[in-house]
Parts: C-alpha cells; structure tokens; sequence
C-alpha cells in the first residue's frame, strides 16, 4: 500500500480506569470489594471507531477468559474483584491502516492511596479514577493513502 511520505498524523487517546467501592453485603458474599471500568476514549469523547478496528484487554490470570476482545465503542470493560494489577492493552488499527498493534499498559487502581501511600478516611469510600493521556501511541506517521484520507476526512 502507499504511503504518503512526510505526513504524521496524531489522534491522542485516554485510557484509565474508574472503580466504585462495592456495599458490604456484596463484598461478604463474593469476597468482591470493588466495582470497576477500564477504558480506551478519544479526547473529549471523541469517537476513535473510525481508525481503531478493536481493543483486546489482557486481564489477571485470577479472572476467567482474561482475553476480552471489544469491537465496538465504548472500548471498555467493567468488572468486579479484590485486587489491583497490571492492565495489558492491546489496539488495533483498522485494516487500511496497515499498522502493527500497539501495546499499552495500565495500573489498574481501586484504593484512593495519597502520593505517600496512605489512605485519607474522608476519601475511604470515594470513587477512584486513574487516567493517562497518550499521543504517542496512535501517532502515523507516513500513513498509507487510504488511512490519510480516513483520518484527514474524518
Ligand atoms: C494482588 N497481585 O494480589 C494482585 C492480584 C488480582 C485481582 C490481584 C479476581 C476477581 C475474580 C481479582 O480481583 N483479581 O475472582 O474474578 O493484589
């Protein structure tokens, strides 16, 4: 495929997660503390479906088929569970794109921990949102003609 030479083109992305502290009664019967969401957004919600095919989100090897595949916007996954760990991220571009995957990585957060490690009781039950701002993941450069005029049109 072409390519058009010279040309980057960025489509900044956010992804992060939110988690809601589950009421005890559910807690005691699934050992569940935690209700949450990860997801992958454009800036300002903007809609990404336009050059993102899918976003594969690797979970913890504790929850069953930790591989989910999501083909359609929202790009999220909401779950429940006990414990922070590693997100791997996986998007994919579409076709006409001809880009390799890229990977992203996300510190799943549950606990409102201050910067020195400690939990303020005001915020023991507080909703927790952990974002991050990326433009060097969904950066083209030199894209192909069809994936230029995708973007440029879009
Ligand atoms: C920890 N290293 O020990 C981490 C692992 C894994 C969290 C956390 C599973 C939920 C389910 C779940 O919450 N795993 O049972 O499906 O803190």
């Amino acid at each position: 495929q072409r390519r058009t030479k010279g040309v980057t083109i960025v489509r900044p992305i956010v992804y992060g997660n939110v988690a809601n502290p589950l009421p005890p009664r559910k807690t005691q019967e699934t050992d569940h503390t935690h209700k949450w969401t990860v997801s992958v957004r454009g800036v300002n919600g903007e809609d990404i479906s336009y050059y993102i095919k899918k976003v594969v989100f690797k979970l913890h090897e504790t929850y069953q088929n930790p591989l989910r595949t999501v083909e359609q916007p929202p790009f999220e996954i909401t779950e429940t569970g006990w414990g922070e760990f590693e997100l791997a991220i996986k998007l994919h571009f579409i076709p006409e794109s001809n880009e390799k995957p890229v990977p992203l990585y996300h510190n799943l957060r549950l606990h409102p921990y201050e910067e020195d490690g400690t939990i303020l009781s005001a915020n023991k039950n507080k909703p927790v949102s952990s974002f991050q701002y990326d433009e060097l993941a969904s950066v083209f450069t030199d894209p192909t003609e069809a994936m230029y005029q995708i973007l440029t049109q879009h």
